[in-house]
């Protein structure tokens, strides 16, 4: 029977990091190969194997996943949604290229299981901002999201055209204590954190009204995981699946930190990211994650306010 030997791409992320210290718990530390560009996070030192790796040079790629007997790959890699407005040509280089680089060496080499995140940002203004449902409306307005979209088409195409167990989530916005948010526009929400502990005070680049989808990474690793785990029948989406946990605005998640840290104020001071979380839906339909493979989230607002707290 072939051993699974996984390879994450882009480890030292804000998922990476989580995921691939949930992944060395599950297959064993030196049956997870955690790779990026970065210097290897504190946090994965001395947990298991660590390759410094460009995923956009693919021979590099090749060589890595020949060499280390690489059965799946985790494709973390990407430039985020307000990082990827200043530089719109690098980031739809850099988020479609590492895609298709992983994709066809999976097929070349025949690999058991891919894994790429999709989001949110795939919607667009046009789509239903409510309960937003898998299949609706998608133009999305930012690089990010035309970018995620045609890796959703991508994913699918592999395979329906070639085979490759490719599966995908539609995170929503990520909130987490362990590594630091890439560049998005939801990282509000975990910048409030720290400067409500460390300042008492924190200026939201959102305004007070701005609804978007959230969720907490213990819940986004589960569920990335337990999607991987599925049985390959259960899985009817092969482009990325809707995914929910929670919905709030900025006004709601500094009411609920304020009943931890009495003295804690907010104030709002919209930019350019306004804008790009204007285009997104407001909170999520994901009944067919739910009926495919059994989704369902753990972390509500209050539930994950107390526990960044406790342990930032
Ligand atoms: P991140 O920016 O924190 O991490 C990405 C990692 O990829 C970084 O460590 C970076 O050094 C690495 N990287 C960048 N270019 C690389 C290259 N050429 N070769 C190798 N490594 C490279 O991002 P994240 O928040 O961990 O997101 C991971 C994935 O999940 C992305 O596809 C992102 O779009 C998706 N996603 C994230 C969120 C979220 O809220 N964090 C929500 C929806 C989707
Ligand atoms: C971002 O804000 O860019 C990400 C996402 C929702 O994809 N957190």
């Amino acid at each position: 029977m072939k051993k699974d030997k996984i390879l994450v791409i882009g480890a030292c992320g804000q998922i990476g990091v989580e995921l691939t210290l949930t992944l060395r718990k599950i297959y064993g530390d030196t049956n997870v190969v955690a790779s990026d560009l970065r210097e290897e996070h504190e946090l994965l030192k001395g947990s298991g194997p660590y390759v410094s790796l460009d995923v956009m040079n693919k021979e590099m790629l090749h060589v890595l996943v020949i060499r280390h007997n690489i059965t799946q790959i985790y494709l973390l890699a990407a430039i985020l949604s307000a990082t990827g407005e200043k530089n719109p040509l690098l980031a739809w280089h850099i988020n479609m290229q590492s895609l298709l680089n992983v994709l066809d060496i999976a097929k070349e080499e025949g690999l058991d299981k891919v894994y790429w995140p999709s989001s949110i940002a795939v919607f667009g203004p046009n789509s239903p901002k409510e309960t937003t449902p898998q299949h609706t409306v998608i133009e999305p307005t930012t690089i990010y999201g035309i970018s995620k979209f045609a890796g959703e088409r991508w994913c699918e195409y592999y395979n329906h055209r070639y085979g490759v167990d490719v599966r995908s989530l539609r995170y929503p916005g990520l909130i987490s204590y362990k590594s630091a948010p890439g560049g998005g526009t939801t990282d509000y929400a975990i910048e409030i954190f720290h400067e409500a502990q460390e300042e008492k005070k924190y200026t939201c680049f959102l305004s007070e009204d701005t609804y978007l989808p959230m969720m907490y990474m213990p819940d986004a690793i589960r569920a990335t995981i337990e999607l991987m785990e599925a049985e390959q029948p259960k899985i009817s989406v092969r482009s990325s699946y809707n995914l929910g946990a929670m919905s709030f605005s900025p006004k709601e998640i500094a009411a609920e930190i304020k009943k931890h840290i009495p003295d804690f104020t907010i104030s709002y001071q919209s930019d350019y990211r306004q804008q790009i979380a204007d285009g997104w839906p407001k909170s999520i339909n994901d009944e067919l994650a739910r009926k495919d493979w059994g989704w369902k989230p753990d972390y509500d607002l209050p539930k994950m306010v107390t526990d960044m707290l406790k342990n930032l």
